[in-house]
């Protein structure tokens, strides 16, 4: 029997992928669209053009899905949906808290009222373990310190309480940051990846950034949208931290990238405090044995294939 699956965030890095992934499984696969004055449907324009199972649909989170999940009847809902940059988040904090908090508290709702048998999928984040020294793993006390790690944290307990109060099939998936060449121009990743590029190409002069000192754990999204599948499929509603076990300097990373054009980033990078937040997460290094020993699922994609990955795109672009 074909399977009917709902994308919240069908447009973004991983709905993009997600829905690649969904559709070679044979899914009809139903994404909601934000209108806007611009076409935003880049990462997805492959798979219109390839496919006829694949059905876009105007809405936003900020309001009641109820009609929208009602005429779909999916049997899957992946919520990908969110104000994703944390920086952005401490300057629309109330925005952040209604998408991220209350959009997929909106979502839960109409599940528990028209068919608790569909299943749920929360984007999850590691910036909810905030300020909690690393490994994390799924025992790690949260200390979120963003709008966006609350908003997140939020979202987090309402999944666990429709599963646990309400006996749904609702999973949160704990991601550690994840990238690829269809990340957001604005992440840090891919800021310094294009400037290192245009820098070679003599199309930039310099990179301004802001703390150098943060360390993150670095996965690629293809290898995490594997993860939220399986997690999907198990047999029973639980969640996992999601990691590549591997941790790495925004100042580690950028000495690669730069390494690698055969750079010298000291050259080039200004600090400017305009990209500093007002708290931070300091260091993410996911601890992913859950996931592993359970569904069986580890990365294929380590860092440096990432770089490569992401060099490669942009170079194209730029050339
Ligand atoms: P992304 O590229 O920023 O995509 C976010 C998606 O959400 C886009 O499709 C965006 O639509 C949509 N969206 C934003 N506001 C919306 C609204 N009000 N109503 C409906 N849709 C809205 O993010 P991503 O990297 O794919 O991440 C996917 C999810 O995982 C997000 O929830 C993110 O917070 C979470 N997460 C990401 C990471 C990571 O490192 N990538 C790690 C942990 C968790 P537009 O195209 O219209 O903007
Ligand atoms: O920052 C530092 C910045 O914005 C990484 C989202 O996908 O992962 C992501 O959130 C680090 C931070 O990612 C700049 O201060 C320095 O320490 O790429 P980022 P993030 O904040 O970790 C989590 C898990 C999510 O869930 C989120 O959705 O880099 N940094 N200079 C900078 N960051 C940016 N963006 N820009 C700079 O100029």
């Amino acid at each position: 029997m074909i399977k009917t699956a709902i994308i919240f965030g069908i447009t973004g890095q991983d709905g993009s992928y997600l829905a690649e992934l969904l559709l070679n499984k044979n899914y009809e696969v139903h994404g909601l669209v934000r209108r806007s004055s611009s076409i935003h449907t880049k990462r997805i324009d492959y798979l219109l053009h390839s496919s006829d199972k694949i059905h876009l649909h105007y809405g936003d989170l900020s309001t009641s899905q109820h009609g929208f999940i009602s005429r779909i009847q999916p049997d899957e809902i992946y919520n990908l949906a969110a104000m994703s940059h944390v920086r952005v988040s401490f300057d629309v904090p109330e925005y952040t808290i209604d998408i991220n908090a209350i959009g997929p508290l909106r979502i839960l709702e109409v599940i528990k009222d028209i068919n608790p048998k569909i299943k749920y999928y929360q984007a999850s984040s590691s910036e909810m373990f905030g300020m909690s020294l690393p490994p994390q793993n799924e025992d790690t006390v949260f200390q979120p310190c963003s709008p966006y790690g609350i908003a997140k944290l939020s979202a987090y307990w309402t999944t666990k309480l429709y599963r646990d109060g309400y006996n749904l099939f609702a999973c949160n998936g704990i991601l550690m940051n994840h990238e690829s060449e269809r990340r957001g121009e604005t992440f840090v990743t891919k800021k310094i990846i294009r400037a290192a590029v245009r820098i070679k190409l003599g199309k930039q002069d310099s990179l301004v950034l802001g703390n150098l000192d943060a360390k993150r754990d670095w996965g690629h999204s293809k290898d995490y949208c594997r993860a939220i599948y399986a997690i999907m499929q198990h047999n029973k509603p639980d969640d996992f931290v999601v990691a590549t076990g591997y941790q790495y300097s925004v100042k580690e990373f950028l000495i690669k990238v730069f390494n690698t054009l055969s750079l010298n980033w000291e050259e080039y990078v200004v600090y400017d405090d305009k990209y500093k937040r007002p708290k931070e997460v300091p260091s993410l290094l996911g601890d992913a044995t859950k996931i592993k020993t359970v569904l069986g699922w580890s990365p294929e994609i380590n860092i440096d294939m990432i770089i490569s990955e992401m060099i490669k795109s942009i170079m194209i672009e730029e050339k």
